[in-house]
Parts: structure tokens; C-alpha cells; sequence
């Protein structure tokens, strides 16, 4: 195992719920519209990946909208921007923190000469805003491939962005180790090959995961040392089983 690439919504943090959809619904309030996503709703609307794409789905299935394509893309952009620029003043703010065992395992990782990637469907500033915020501002050089909305157009379960981090990273699948908290991101890097950890958040806890390596509450969570850590010797025991089976 010489790559960790660690999805971010969910994963790094649970940005969704208290960061993005309330970056939605001011970007709706400054637009002028009466839309509101509580919390119920945005779980629903989850299934589709993408901010833009989520906005889409929302406009012509729950609204009703008619206008055609362009015309509603164009709202739709300036819904995005908005709300980008929303979601990166809280996340700058401290609005949103690191997920258990995520600081402690990326620090250990950069200690023992592992590399990092991202492989994300969200915008790139939340990102860098994210990174800046949590692990400080020059914590997004110890990324060897950040992959975007930006890098790539495809969202997951579309296997592109991993396939993109891969390219990057000039390595095959089976030396790296994806961490994804969704089955949108499960699908996507095991379609790259890409064998991944999951750790759910409320939002994504009933779906299905079988496709997993295994299944953590969280990182600081082992699921049979009851109240310890997970270390990276344990990714690297589950990451090598995928790749190699049993008996080595
Ligand atoms: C994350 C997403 C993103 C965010 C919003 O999925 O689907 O769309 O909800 O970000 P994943 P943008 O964790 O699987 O990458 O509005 O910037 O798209
Ligand atoms: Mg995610």
C-alpha cells in the first residue's frame, strides 16, 4: 500500500448536513427564492452527486421547472456560485472539523512516507478551504493529486475522478487504499479497482457497503479492538487482503 486517497464529503468531515446544505439554502435566500432544504430533503437529494447536479434534479423533479436546459442551467450556476462562496466562509470560519482518527492517520501516514491524494466530486476552493482550515495552510502540498469537480467532469459512482488521482499518482489501483463514507464513492473506486474503507455518516449509515473492505464507525473506531484506534498497519492487513488474498 503506497497511496491513501481519501474521499471528502463524509469522509475528511460530515460537511453535508451543517455546511453544504445550509451553503444551499443562504445561496436561495440571496437569490431570491423561496426553496429551503431541511434536513430530511437534502438526505433524499444526496443521491445525486454534485452541487450542480443536485440543483438540477432539484428544479426540474421537486419544482416543476420547465424552462429549458439553458436557461435553467444559468440559474442554476449562479444558485452554485452563491452557494460555494456560502460554504467556504463557514468552513473558514470553523464551522466544520475533521472526522475522528482523519488528522492523527493522514499525520502518521506523511510520518512513514505514505502519499496522499483526494479524489472528490465536490468544487475545489471547498476543499482547499476545508484543508486550510482543519490541517493548516500548507497542508494541501501534502497531497500528491487533488482530484475535482475541476479535474474531472464525470461524478461518482463514475470511476473518472479515481481514475484521474490514479494517472496522477502513477499507480495501479491495488497499491492504494480509497476511503469513502457513500456507496455513490464505494461504486466509484471499485470500478477503479481501488479496493476502500468506509466510514458512513447518518446521512449514508442504510446504505449498501458490501462491496467494502470493511465498515468503521469511524477511523478512531476499530471494529473489533473495542475503543481503539484504527492504525494504518490495520489499512494496510485489510488493504492487502483485497489485493492478495489470505496467504499472501
Ligand atoms: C460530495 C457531493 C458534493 C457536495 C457539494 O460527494 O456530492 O456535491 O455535496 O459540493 P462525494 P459541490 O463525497 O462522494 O465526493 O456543491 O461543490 O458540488
Ligand atoms: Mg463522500
Amino acid at each position: 500500500m503506497r497511496a491513501l486517497i481519501f474521499d471528502v464529503d463524509g469522509t475528511l468531515a460530515d460537511t453535508e448536513r451543517d455546511g453544504h446544505r445550509v451553503a444551499f439554502n443562504a445561496a436561495f435566500a440571496e437569490c431570491g427564492l423561496d426553496w429551503s432544504w431541511d434536513e430530511a430533503t437534502y438526505g433524499e437529494l444526496l443521491q445525486v452527486a454534485g452541487g450542480n447536479e443536485r440543483l438540477m434534479h432539484y428544479a426540474r423533479v421537486h419544482r416543476r421547472i420547465s424552462q429549458p436546459d439553458s436557461e435553467l442551467l444559468a440559474l442554476v450556476r449562479r444558485l452554485h456560485a452563491s452557494k460555494t462562496t456560502h460554504y467556504v466562509e463557514r468552513v473558514a470560519s470553523g464551522a466544520v472539523q475533521l472526522r475522528p482518527g482523519v488528522a492523527r492517520l493522514i499525520s502518521q501516514a506523511r510520518a512513514e512516507g505514505l502519499r496522499l491524494a483526494i479524489a472528490t466530486t465536490t468544487t475545489r476552493d471547498n476543499v482547499i478551504a476545508l484543508l486550510q482550515a482543519t490541517l493548516g495552510t500548507g497542508s494541501v502540498d501534502w497531497f500528491d493529486a487533488i482530484g475535482t469537480a475541476q479535474e474531472v467532469a464525470a461524478k461518482k459512482p463514475d470511476p473518472a475522478v479515481y481514475r484521474w488521482v490514479l494517472e496522477r499518482l502513477q499507480l495501479p489501483p491495488g497499491d492504494t487504499l480509497a476511503l469513502e463514507d457513500s456507496r455513490n464513492g464505494l461504486i466509484a473506486a471499485t470500478r477503479a479497482g481501488i479496493p476502500c474503507v468506509v466510514t458512513p455518516t447518518d446521512y449514508s449509515a442504510a446504505e449498501d457497503f458490501a462491496e467494502a473492505l470493511v465498515r468503521l464507525t469511524d477511523l478512531d473506531s476499530h471494529p473489533e479492538r473495542s475503543g481503539q484506534p484504527v492504525t494504518l498497519d490495520d489499512l494496510r492487513r485489510w488493504q492487502a487482503l483485497a489485493t492478495r488474498g489470505p496467504l499472501g
